[in-house]
């Protein structure tokens, strides 16, 4: 009688404890993060992550009655890595989203994963405009390199720059700003005289610049990703390109908000196009400013720190909408659609293309107390991805 008794009331306890436990799993929501933490783009994973918790510190961890998760996990940037890690998250971990991808390849090689699991995956960094039709279940919270290509092409020839040298990285992001750059400043009436690429891994700069300072354009239009700017500047300013009378302009990637200040001067002058810049002047990114420097060790943040920040920010108002219910499906459906003032201005996530709309602006290297900004000039005003246009 006593050992019965004593059975059943572990049986109960055992049954209590898994259901027990069930029901802590059924209230937990996981997202999966993968960035490039090491390697070449390990200032992009630092940004991003930096950006993702920003949000979670600021919103809290409890959303919708769920407790939110965050999985981080390094790729190195290397695709097969990431790919490995986003299965390990499906199956393993069963998250509900993920997010990050540090570069295109790496979004790429999620893309088919996202598909057959039905995970919604939230691109915060990476920026080829094709990425999005990878898959059905990606949705993006960073740009596009032609949305922000165009806007430097009209602005050009109209500020005596007719001939141009154009030098991007060898891959998804540099072939889109190469294209869209020169259809567009060729429509506009200029010329462009010769189109370099530099491989993405350990890029010499040195034989290109060469070859640039040889052909004397007015201007060389540059796509390197972030974190790649500082090294390109260095060598422009060595081989004394400024002072042969060549200007640089670029998309905002070279001159990286978190890494302008060490440029030096050289940078000063230097006209990009793009969709962040820290001096951009908003209160809602005074606000965002100040909190991200103060959890950071006065760190400034970059573009890729809001890629991050608004795409936890879908990821939460999904999660509210949905009520936590209906999976990917759900989730994404709430994603679409979703407009909000971002640190950069505002923004809407196209329903259609599920690609972010948002202001271009035209921005000049300049200094303000002593510091190096990218200050505003003029605003192209929601513009959606133009390598969606046939569609
Ligand atoms: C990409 C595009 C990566 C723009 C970047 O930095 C960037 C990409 C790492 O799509 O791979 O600034």
């Amino acid at each position: 009688m006593q050992k019965r008794t004593f059975l059943q009331t572990v049986a109960t306890v055992g049954l209590l404890g898994a259901s027990g436990l069930a029901l802590a799993q059924d209230n937990v929501f996981k997202i999966g993060l993968i960035l490039p933490m090491t390697g070449q783009q390990a200032t992009t994973g630092r940004q991003v992550e930096a950006g993702v918790r920003l949000w979670m510190a600021q919103n809290g961890d409890t959303v919708a009655g769920k407790k939110v998760q965050l999985i981080v996990k390094d790729d190195g940037s290397v695709p097969a890595n990431t790919r490995r890690l986003a299965q390990e998250l499906v199956v393993n971990d069963k998250v509900n989203v993920l997010a990050g991808m540090g570069i295109t390849p790496s979004a790429l090689a999620v893309a088919p994963i996202a598909t057959q699991s039905k995970t919604p995956l939230i691109v915060m960094a990476a920026a080829t405009s094709s990425i999005t039709e990878a898959s059905p279940y990606i949705v993006r919270s960073s740009f596009t390199l032609p949305q922000v290509s165009v806007a430097l092409a009209d602005w050009a020839p109209k500020n005596g720059i007719k001939n141009v040298v154009t030098l991007v990285s060898d891959y998804g992001p540099g072939l889109d700003a190469e294209k869209f750059f020169k259809e567009r400043f060729q429509f506009d009436g200029g010329k462009v005289s010769e189109s370099l690429r530099v491989p993405l891994m350990n890029p010499d700069f040195a034989p290109f610049l060469q070859k640039v300072r040889d052909a004397k354009p007015d201007a060389l239009f540059v796509f390197v990703p972030s974190g790649a700017g500082a090294a390109l500047m260095k060598q422009f300013a060595e081989r004394g390109m400024d002072k042969a009378g060549i200007r640089l302009i670029g998309t905002g990637d070279v001159t990286d908000d978190d890494l302008l200040n060490d440029m030096g001067d050289t940078a000063l002058g230097v006209v990009t196009s793009h969709h962040y810049s820290v001096d951009h002047n908003s209160p809602a990114n005074k606000k965002f400013l100040e909190a991200f420097m103060k959890a950071n060790k006065n760190l400034r943040p970059n573009f890729m720190a809001v890629g991050g920040y608004d795409g936890t920010r879908l990821v939460y108002e999904a999660l509210k909408k949905t009520a936590g219910k209906g999976g990917g499906d759900a989730l994404m459906a709430a994603m679409k659609g979703q407009i909000f003032e971002s640190p950069r201005g505002p923004v809407f996530i196209d329903a259609q293309t599920r690609d972010i709309v948002q202001n271009v602006y035209l921005r000049k290297v300049e200094k303000k107390n002593g510091q190096l900004y990218n200050v505003e000039f003029d605003v192209i005003k929601d513009v959606k991805d133009p390598g969606k246009a046939k569609q």
